[in-house]
């Protein structure tokens, strides 16, 4: 899962994603890895997993991981190539969802680009480029589209119209996941990979003393149907520097929430509307996985391996809760909460799975 963190220049998006990069490598036994400076593969601690592998004696832990890129250089006119816009549109289209930083914060001591603080006229600066980036790319689209309807292939005439209707709302400044896909129109929602359509999480960077979400910031995500959470870039990206001890123990002086970035990594999974379910052994590695929620024990065999999936014959499913509590697969399996699942058993969140498969 790729994310990027979007926002105005000093809006604190680098300040975050440093953050979440070196809470990440902490977390993790092995070092996370950077493709590029700017982009960051994070392993998602997650306390469950850790409970788990020490009731089974687990080999080690193994989280799963997401994929941070802070997309610097978005301004006003980016549509336009200014600020190298186009280039940092074409990296936000490949994501899978959106962390759209806002200032919150009144720090005057950080220049703000416009010499104020408005969290909504930020933010409105931001959705402005991103609703006219889909435009420009849903007219070129449209062009070629119109070109194969004229023959008569009925999938790319549901697309024009889909397309056409698209435009109007863009134009009309409101965002592409306001238009549904009509289900005969294909693939055509990937085929235009329309940013204002993906998935967005607000982070509010707000003062060290604040813990809570600006109403007007809230209330403009609630409008969307985005999430949104309060964190202080700042302070985390100055915890993610310390020790663990040092930094438990400023946490504890300001009195932050540990949870911080946390909150944000989760929710960022819960916006893509994800699960995690655990696959762990004696001896064996302990991992994490995570799926689209309301798919299967298939489906879920698949994100471990193909072979899997393919020879899949049964799954044995046990909640984490249950599994702590009968104290291993045996007690589970004795207090009959292990259950034989088929291929069709619908996941939930914090399922332990074993699949029985044929190689
Ligand atoms: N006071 C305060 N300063 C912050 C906060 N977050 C970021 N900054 C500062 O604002 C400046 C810009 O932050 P940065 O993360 O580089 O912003 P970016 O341009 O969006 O990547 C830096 O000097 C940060 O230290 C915050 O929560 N509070
Ligand atoms: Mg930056």
């Amino acid at each position: 899962m790729k994310v990027g963190i979007v926002g105005l220049p000093n809006a604190g998006k680098s300040s975050l994603f440093n953050a979440l990069t070196r809470a990440g490598a902490e977390a993790a036994n092995y070092p996370f890895t950077t493709i590029e400076p700017n982009v960051a593969v994070v392993p998602v601690r997650d306390e469950r997993l850790e409970q788990i592998a020490e009731l089974l004696g687990a080999s080690e832990v193994v989280f799963d991981t997401i994929s941070f890129q802070d997309i610097a250089g978005l301004v006003a006119g980016a549509h336009r190539g200014e600020g190298l816009g186009n280039r940092f549109l074409a990296h936000i289209r490949e994501t899978d969802a959106i962390l759209h930083v806002v200032r919150c914060h009144t720090d005057d001591r950080v220049v703000h680009p416009d010499g104020r603080v408005d969290p909504i006229a930020d933010i409105e600066t931001i959705e402005t480029e991103l609703i006219l980036a889909d435009l420009e790319q849903a007219e070129r689209r449209l062009e070629r589209v119109r070109r194969i309807a004229r023959s008569g292939d009925r999938q790319a005439i549901a697309e024009q119209a889909w397309l056409e209707q698209l435009i109007e709302a863009l134009q009309s400044g409101r965002p592409a996941r306001s238009v549904p896909v009509p289900p005969d129109a294909g693939d055509a929602l990937r085929a235009l990979g329309p940013i204002t359509a993906k998935p967005t999480l607000f982070v509010a960077n707000v003062d060290e003393d604040v813990d809570s979400v600006p109403e007007a910031v809230a209330a403009h995500a609630a409008a969307q149907g985005a999430g949104a959470v309060a964190i202080s870039a700042r302070v985390q990206a100055e915890l993610a520097e310390l020790e663990p001890q040092d930094a438990a123990a400023l946490r504890a002086e300001l009195g932050v929430a540990e949870s911080g970035l946390e909150r944000t990594t989760r929710a960022a999974f819960a916006l893509l509307d994800q699960i995690a379910f655990f696959t762990a052994g004696e001896a064996k590695p302990a991992q994490s996985w995570h799926l689209r929620n309301g798919l299967t024990a298939w489906h879920a065999a698949g994100e471990i391996h193909s072979d899997i999936q393919r020879g899949f014959v049964r799954a044995e499913v046990v909640g984490w809760r249950e599994l702590l509590a009968a104290g291993g697969y045996a007690g589970a399996r004795e207090q009959a909460t292990l259950r034989l699942e088929g291929r069709d058993y619908v996941m939930r969140d914090g399922d332990v799975l074993t699949v029985k498969f044929t190689p």
